[in-house]
């Protein structure tokens, strides 16, 4: 395989997305929503954008925030707990932004939480002052410290985080927490979020120029229609015109509907794309206050 060519000779776009792990599928199915496909390569750490100019690469999540600040890649869809310590790293080196979150995807969500031990009365951070806590998150931990006033001694580990208090190396940890079943395995429990986490599209502060930018721009457009419509539907009904107000407040979740005129004028039908929930118990509500022939359908593109 050829290697992928320098930032500065591409005029095609590259993504990085996790290679394996909690986002990679997501991410995927994602980008594959809006429309991009990809030529598998043998090595499956570069895949070729087949029906558009969007190429992938496929590394660990840790990497995804410096090969945007290098120009390895465009864009990247990582957490947003890693996006936002490594950018506390370099702010603490005294080194400039290099990435920012460009849109926040909805999937992947988790907390970055301290857990003490179980049998710890929690009684606020005040708690904390001269306590070990150990985390792999030391840049976001100590800013939350700073934040708050309290003074504590950071363990980084790399790995697991949540046995530190049991093998005597911490008092209690800040960890990422989404069923919060590892912590209670370890005798933890979770009494403050430091910061709330999801898969983010990360890019780089500057814009971009020339052709990047336009495929940049076309891939958020699409990105923003799939994330309106992940939890849409759109619903059409019939009712008589002096019912509509009425059933319209029923509706606060949808966008102003477009409405047609039929049987000479007394009867209109409306369409509407609802945000919210469209349950059952919505429809029989709506059918009480007066609409007929409700119908509720999945939304699959949106381009506003
Ligand atoms: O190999 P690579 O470095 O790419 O992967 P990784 O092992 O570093 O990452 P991975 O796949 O575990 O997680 C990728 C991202 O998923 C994280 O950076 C978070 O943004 C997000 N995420 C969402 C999570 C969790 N939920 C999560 N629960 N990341 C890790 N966990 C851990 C948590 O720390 C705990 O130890 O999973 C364990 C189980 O959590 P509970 O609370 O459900 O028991
Ligand atoms: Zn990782």
């Amino acid at each position: 395989m050829t290697p992928p060519a320098p930032a500065a000779a591409r005029d095609r776009l590259r993504i990085a997305i996790q290679k394996s792990g909690r986002l990679s599928e997501p991410a995927r199915a994602l980008l594959s929503s809006c429309g991009l496909g990809w030529r598998e390569s043998r090595d499956r750490l570069f895949c070729y954008g087949e029906s558009a100019p969007v190429d992938l690469l496929l590394v660990r999540d840790d990497d995804i925030p410096g090969l945007i600040a290098d120009g390895v890649c465009d864009l990247g869809i990582v957490g947003r707990n890693v996006l936002l310590e490594q950018a506390g790293e370099r702010e603490a080196a005294g080194r400039p932004p290099a990435s920012r979150e460009l849109r926040a995807l909805g999937f992947g969500g988790c907390r970055l939480a301290l857990a003490v031990p179980e049998d710890w009365e929690w009684r606020g951070p005040e708690q904390l002052q001269g306590k070990r806590i150990a985390t792999s998150y030391p840049a976001l931990l100590q800013r939350w410290l700073a934040e708050t006033g309290v003074q504590a001694q950071i363990v980084v580990l790399a790995g697991s985080v949540e046995i530190a208090p049991r093998l005597g190396q911490a008092d209690l940890v800040c960890d990422l927490v989404s069923s919060g079943a590892t912590l209670a395995a370890n005798h933890l429990k979770p009494v403050q979020t430091v910061l709330e986490s999801e898969a983010v599209l990360a890019g780089p502060v500057a814009p971009f120029t020339g052709p990047r930018a336009e495929l940049a721009e076309m891939l958020l457009r699409r990105l923003d229609g799939m994330l309106k419509i992940r939890h849409s539907r759109l619903l059409m009904f019939q009712a008589a015109r002096e019912r509509v107000p009425v059933l319209l407040q029923l509706l606060p979740d949808a966008e102003p509907p477009t409405v047609w005129q039929v049987d000479g004028g007394d009867c209109l039908a409306l369409q509407a794309l609802c945000h919210g929930d469209v349950s059952w118990q919505r429809l029989e509500e709506l059918k009480r206050a007066g609409a007929r022939g409700l119908m509720v359908l999945p939304v699959e593109r949106l381009l506003a």
